[in-house]
């Protein structure tokens, strides 16, 4: 196996004998053979001719497409079982397409047998792309995809679709096979970006099905009931869950980024839903064992459980862990959680954690409503600027970094977050700037489009350029979806954004060269060098 796709990866060069994440040799060996076929898949789809006899409707294949990619994503499936299953269905839709004159032979590629798969990682891994700088590109394209077909999958859940999301995905993962210059590829990096925003925004839409969020004071305490607790990014099961667990006797707990659920109207109505339960992903294998219940993945971030507390840990749409309990979508959309509530009646109440409440729910909606304020106490220099602390969360000690910047922040700062990061920072007590919050967490990294919003719309009121607003980015980042938000970022024309705690392994001197010459695209370094840097003292 070869993997490089994390900020955690192997000696910060990648995974060859098993992931840091846990995920095996094998299943690392199956995603490459789905990335594969997935590249095959939009190739033929691509290029045929016209005339030729093609699929009339691919609603069900598109779904597919998405709900795959996103499962080779980080900490998101770990089982081999379910990557075999992929990988069939993978095969079914592309050879329902005609083979093309002269396709690339890998096109047509059918494993015979798993040694093939796991032995032949070589030739259909990233590995297998030898010019230094293209892999490094596809590899950045691919892992921006991923990003994508996450959001992209939240949205669509919620009913919002895009043909033209849907046919970059389609035309990102075709050129694997297709012949593209260096600066071709750069552009197609970019592009991922730009179709990067739209994703964001088309997600911001959808979730507004639950309401436009308020900021919002989350308790943390626990109740005396068993509960279930719920991780991961998806609205819609955390939906689902809580009018199933209506009058059963059994709570529900958000973990990690499900906190941004307590912020939006519609989960406001629910008073099972009781508290935020822990922190972030990072810490799940002290916090879990503490919560008694049964803890439901939706999205990442997993860790492998220990084998004690298997029987504890369910699983749903892309995420899967051999030995936890699936729960599938039906034909209709819905989901049957009474396995886990059941198992939840038979657990005992969760153990408090002592921490205090925190605060979310400052998405574009709240912060703007917010707008003549904030300009006000721009003008009369009681803010000085603004930090952008998004991403994601860890568990190197070297995260130390982002509570001990947010600490060092001067009091006329305000942080702009969203994603796991905020856990670093949000309980600090960092207080507020005449009644706005010094912390603004937007929500999910899904609601990263906030932060954009919230900082064109601050630049139009200045009338100023995004880029001379007075904004610094100091983003965290582990997984791909983080990296489709940078490359959204990159595209919508920001500059000097400090990236860490490490570069991804996946960039070659000249990709990183690119990068830095035309973003300005810096790593972080010590608290004290990089407040300078930022211009935050
Ligand atoms: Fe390694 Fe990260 Fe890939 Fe897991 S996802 S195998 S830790 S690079
Ligand atoms: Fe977090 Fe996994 Fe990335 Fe959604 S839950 S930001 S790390």
């Amino acid at each position: 196996m070869f993997c490089q796709q994390c900020e955690e990866t192997a000696r910060g060069l990648g995974c060859t004998a098993g992931g840091v994440c846990g995920k095996s040799n094998d299943t690392a060996c199956y995603q490459d053979a789905v990335n594969f076929i997935l590249s095959g898949l939009a190739y033929r789809k691509i290029h045929q001719p016209a005339g030729a006899k093609v699929p009339a409707d691919t609603a069900k294949q598109d779904k597919a497409v998405v709900e795959i990619l996103f499962a080779t994503l980080t900490n998101v499936n770990f089982d081999k079982e379910r990557f075999k299953e992929y990988l069939k269905t993978l095969i079914a839709y592309r050879d329902a397409y005609p083979i093309i004159s002269g396709e690339p032979e890998g096109c047509a590629w059918t494993p015979k047998s798993e040694e093939e798969i796991v032995h032949l990682e070589g030739g259909i891994g990233l590995l297998a792309i030898e010019d230094d700088n293209e892999r490094s590109l596809f590899s950045l394209l691919l892992f921006g995809l991923k990003g994508m077909c996450a959001y992209y999958s939240h949205a669509e859940v919620l009913g919002k679709t895009d043909p033209d999301i849907m046919a970059f995905i389609y035309k990102g993962l075709a050129s694997r096979f297709e012949v593209y210059t260096i600066a071709e590829r750069t552009e197609l990096v970019l592009e991922c970006g730009t179709v990067g925003a739209k994703v964001l925004a088309l997600l911001d839409e959808a979730n507004k099905h639950y309401g436009t969020t308020e900021i919002t004071k989350v308790p943390c305490g626990v109740k005396d009931k068993p509960g279930i607790l719920v991780t991961g990014h998806d609205l819609r099961d955390l939906e689902m869950l809580l009018e199933q667990t209506k009058g059963t006797g059994v709570d529900v707990y958000t973990h990690g980024e499900m906190l941004i659920a307590h912020a939006h109207p519609a989960f406001k109505q629910y008073d099972n839903l009781i508290a935020n339960y822990g922190t972030s992903w990072a810490n799940q294998k002290d916090e879990f064992p503490k919560f008694n219940g049964p803890v439901l993945f939706t999205t990442n971030c997993l860790v492998p459980p220990p084998e004690e507390s298997r029987g504890r840990i369910f699983t749903t749409g892309s995420v899967g862990f051999d030995g936890a309990v699936h729960i599938p979508e039906k034909a209709d959309g819905s989901k049957d959680f009474s396995e886990i509530i059941a198992l939840a009646k038979r657990c005992k109440a969760p153990i408090d954690l002592k921490l205090s409440e925190v605060t979310t729910g400052a998405g574009h909606d709240a912060v703007l409503a917010l707008a003549p304020k904030i300009l006000k106490l721009i003008e009369e220099k009681k803010i000085r600027r603004f930090v952008v602390m998004a991403g994601c969360d860890g568990r190197h000690k070297e995260r130390r970094y982002y509570t001990e910047f947010a600490q060092a922040l001067p009091k006329d700062v305000i942080i702009l977050t969203a994603g796991c990061a905020k856990y670093r920072y949000n309980r600090l007590n960092l207080g507020e700037i005449d009644g706005v919050p010094r912390v603004l967490d937007a929500g999910q990294c899904n609601d990263s489009y906030s932060l954009v919003v919230i900082a064109t719309e601050l630049a139009k009121a200045l009338k100023i350029p995004v880029n001379e607003l007075p904004l610094s980015f100091n983003i965290a980042w582990y997984e791909q979806k983080a990296i489709l938000v940078f490359l959204t970022l990159l595209a919508l024309g920001i500059r000097d954004i400090m990236i860490g705690p490490h570069l991804p392994a996946c960039l070659s001197p000249d990709v990183l060269n690119t990068l830095v010459e035309r973003f300005g695209v810096q790593p972080n370094t010590t608290v004290e060098a990089d407040l300078k840097t930022l211009h935050l003292v």
